[in-house]
């Protein structure tokens, strides 16, 4: 059409179509006109919200345009992009970030304060994007970011769940869940894409045909059908006009479905049809490291990949390319195993749809494809009934079986006669009723597989993955360290610390290099540096006793240690192993004389973090916390020198206040059970230190920092087995400590003791699966070193500071070109001012 146009209507368009400017001006009138407009207001009726609503407006205005210039140049020049297939994307509030990333944020600071606003109190007003659980969701939200400030040409794919993470309150002591309806107010951060819809199948038939030349095809007619609408959420990189995109998939009715029944004379059915196809989309599973074997949540996945593998076929086959260059334009990452059904749907489009032949489409599947394993817990293995998926998915399932057994024959010719290997390797678990193991149906359709920390990768290639590795060999198993991104969880969540760094290191250079933080090594040994960097951690932790004091109304010195654990709660996680430690701490303060009380250095333990609403155990630990913080502060025996809070509904935004302010966190998984951890990298970024196992990505922390600048104990992951062998068999006694501790608690300590009974059994000799008992001794004697550490403020500055300076490995952009130069085989493509219009 543009073609057609003459000079005068381009000229016009382009010259409407740049870009608005930036100065103060400009964006206080766009601000207003938001007010006056688009939310109908006035001055007079203003208050927080609203001026956030106007603010986030203007703000999307400038995203929106840099998201057009970048997708613009990108479809022009068409370069290999990557897809990440994340079911959770923890994002977290959008304003501060998008505007620190666009270097806009002190134009509006001083727009919004000129209109009578304070801009914190209006950046505090955005409610979070909760669509994830965890470490997994928010290492998604990082990957992004980081992406968009190294100009990858990348797109996330996700679900638009209408509820997120549940709101957690606590009452009397225990965790009880609210819906989280984070879309009541409207999401300025999305763009509605109402044109772009696709038609997902479920269930139905497969008919078999032959094609003219005698050659079988399959033809999967599904029994129904709904539509996936498509969100797109503009992601700004940081000091770039790069603007990447993740585009989240909401479920509705087709048309056509409801016609039928309706048709049919059936109206309740078809609503009750609609209802159904919108509940696909409507609540995030709220697990985290466990399986949820739900029809439901089958069903999200498969809606999930069929909608994105559909869009990104579909802008593939734009470029008029070969299929054999499909892997040369398009590298899909496997966020975990939940998108493992996008290899099956990959090869059915290439076979049923696009005519291929199986072997020519499964090459294309494998070059494709390449997938991250976070876990090796089993109860975290995702595996799906076989008759439960025949009857969603009935063509995927032939699929499966067939990419199983053509696998399978591979092995027998390599490795003949040796049925325990095909049993073990199978994808296909032969149990009442058979089960598809989804991480070996991500292993076998990947070219690469990789574990997110140097201890994790190592591990599944001795464990969960063994066989896969003496069958392919060692190259397709690889590590990538995880990362953080420096510009939310330094930056923005502590601009102080941000701002004296970039003082002391001259420019800001370090916020996309964060190896240069090293040149604050040098800075240890000035007493007037330490001074300011101290000063700082002190500011940030008044800012978390305020918000302690609103939350949980307790007065907490924030002269105190401040010793946080904030994570989801699990037995593995080991929260419970630490709150035993606070009771064994408070008894000893209590069996003192006042002499000796006056040298416990105060500490105050702050914990946070949700348990998935089924699992019963991990929410008695929560009470147990509050039931342990309601005798421990109101007892004037102890006074300041312990105090012990739950911070309730901990979300991203709540860390954003919790990490800067931590002196010391607690990462005390049992060896060889977390992955990688990801806050750990957090909390040592803004000068924290940490206490900890040799587990997942402390490990690489250890390397980085020294041992003087972390307090490490525990069993390693090595260890581990024997030590489960002994206490079980061997009758190993109890630690004495733990055992006091214990007593205290059925003594009835804290509330009756008939209700923690259930926790207490989990410790029981031989039942200590996560070895509480075998780690406690050391664990005392860790937090020991901790207050006597911090005892010595100057020396314990040092430690801060080195911390910091150390930590560049830890960037999101390091393990971001990782991937991107080891596994997707992309190029950065940097978008040219204006160059698109
Ligand atoms: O993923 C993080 C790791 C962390 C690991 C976590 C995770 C989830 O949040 C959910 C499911 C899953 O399998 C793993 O527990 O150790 O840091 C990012 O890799």
């Amino acid at each position: 059409e543009k073609a057609k146009w003459p000079k005068e209507t381009v000229d016009l368009w382009a010259k409407l179509s740049k870009k608005e400017a930036n100065d103060i001006d400009t964006i206080q009138r766009s601000i207003v006109h938001h007010v006056t407009t688009t939310l109908a207001r006035a001055a007079y009726n203003m208050d927080n919200f609203s001026a956030y609503q106007a603010v986030a407006l203007s703000t999307r205005d400038r995203l929106i345009s840099r998201w057009n210039e970048t997708q613009g140049q990108l479809s022009k020049v068409d370069p290999k992009r990557v897809y990440y297939l994340s079911l959770e994307f923890l994002l977290g509030r959008s304003m501060d970030n998008a505007l620190l990333n666009m270097g806009l944020k002190d134009t509006y600071g001083e727009g919004i304060e000129r209109l009578g606003f304070n801009m914190e109190e209006v950046i505090e007003s955005e409610v979070d994007a909760a669509l994830g659980n965890g470490g997994l969701g928010r290492l998604a939200a990082c990957y992004m970011d980081s992406l968009a400030t190294l100009d990858y040409p990348a797109w996330g794919y996700g679900l638009r769940y209408n509820y997120g993470i549940f709101q957690q309150r606590i009452v009397d002591g225990y965790q009880t869940e609210y819906p989280d309806y984070w879309l009541n107010f409207d999401n300025p951060w999305e763009l509605p894409r109402l044109d772009i819809s696709i038609q997902i199948g479920f269930g139905g038939h497969v008919q078999t045909l032959q094609d003219e030349y005698g050659v079988t095809r399959h033809n999967w007619i599904p029994g129904q059908s709904v539509q996936a609408i498509a969100y797109d959420v503009p992601i700004p990189g940081y000091d770039t006009e790069n603007c990447n995109n993740i585009r989240l998939w909401r479920s509705k009715p087709t048309r056509v479905f409801d016609l039928t029944s309706f048709n049919e004379g059936n109206y309740e059915k078809s609503v009750e049809d609609a209802t159904n196809a919108e509940k696909i989309t409507s609540v995030l599973y709220p697990n985290d490291n466990t399986m949820a074997g739900k029809e439901l949540r089958l069903k999200q996945q498969y809606f999930w990949t069929a909608a994105s593998l559909h869009d990104i076929v579909r802008r593939f086959k734009k470029s008029m390319r070969e299929w054999t260059d499909f892997p040369n334009q398009i590298a899909i990452q496997l966020n975990d195993t939940h998108p493992a059904l996008a290899i099956v749907e990959l090869q059915r489009l290439l076979v049923d749809e696009e005519m291929l032949s199986w072997d020519d489409a499964w090459e294309i599947v494998i070059k494709t494809f390449a997938f991250t394993n976070h876990t090796v817990l089993p109860e975290a293995m995702e595996k799906w009934s076989v008759p439960m998926f025949e009857y969603l998915l009935p063509r995927h399932l032939q699929i499966i079986f067939d990419i199983n057994l053509f696998f399978l024959q591979k092995v027998e010719m390599k490795v003949p006669n040796d049925r325990g290997l095909l049993n073990r390797l199978s994808i296909i678990e032969e149990a009442q009723p058979q089960q598809i193991r989804m991480a070996h149906l991500a292993v076998v359709g990947s070219h690469k597989v990789n574990g997110v920390a140097a201890l994790h990768s190592n591990l599944i290639k001795t464990t969960i993955f063994k066989d896969f590795v003496d069958y392919y060999g060692e190259e397709k198993f690889v590590n990538k360290t995880n990362g953080v991104t420096p510009r939310r969880w330094l930056h923005q969540a502590n601009p102080q610390l941000s701002a004296l760094i970039t003082e002391t290191l001259g420019n800001d250079k370090w916020l996309k290099d964060l190896s240069l933080l090293k040149g604050l090594a040098a800075k240890t040994e000035d007493a007037a540096f330490r001074k300011k960097w101290m000063t700082i951690k002190r500011a940030n932790k008044v800012r978390l006793a305020e918000l302690i004091k609103a939350r949980c109304n307790v007065e907490v010195s924030p002269d105190a240690l401040f010793d946080v654990q904030v994570k989801r709660i699990h037995e593995y996680k080991r929260q419970f192993m630490n709150i035993l430690s606070v009771i064994h701490r408070y008894r000893t303060i209590k069996s003192m004389t006042a002499a000796q009380k006056a040298s416990v250095q105060p500490r105050v333990v702050i914990f946070g973090g949700k348990a998935a609403p089924g699992y019963y155990i991990a929410k008695l630990v929560i009470k147990l916390i509050n039931s342990v913080a309601a005798v421990v502060n109101q007892d004037p025996a102890v006074g300041d020198l312990l105090k012990v809070v739950f911070v309730p509904d901990y979300n991203v935004s709540v860390a954003e206040v919790i990490v800067p302010a931590s002196d010391i966190s607690q990462h005390i998984s049992t060896a060889g059970t977390e992955a990688s951890g990801t806050s750990n990298m957090k909390f040592v970024l803004n000068g924290g230190l940490i206490i900890g196992t040799l587990d997942g990505a402390n490990v690489e922390i250890l390397e980085e920092i020294g041992e003087d600048n972390i307090f490490i104990f525990g069993c390693m992951a090595h260890e581990v087995e024997d030590l489960r062998h002994a206490q079980r068999y061997r009758n190993v006694p109890m630690d004495p400590a733990l055992q006091g501790v214990i007593s205290a608690i059925e003594k009835g300590t804290f509330e009756d003791p008939k209700i923690f009974q259930p926790l207490i059994s989990t410790l029981t000799v031989g039942k200590d699966f996560y070895l509480i008992s075998a780690d406690f001794a050391s664990y005392i004697t860790a937090n020991q070193q901790v207050d006597a550490a911090y005892k010595n403020q100057e020396e314990w500055a040092k430690k801060s500071i080195r911390c910091t300076a150390h930590m560049g490995k830890f960037s999101s952009d390091r393990s971001v070109k990782e991937y991107a130069e080891e596994i997707w085989n992309i190029k950065p493509y940097s978008v040219e001012d204006e160059g698109h219009l």
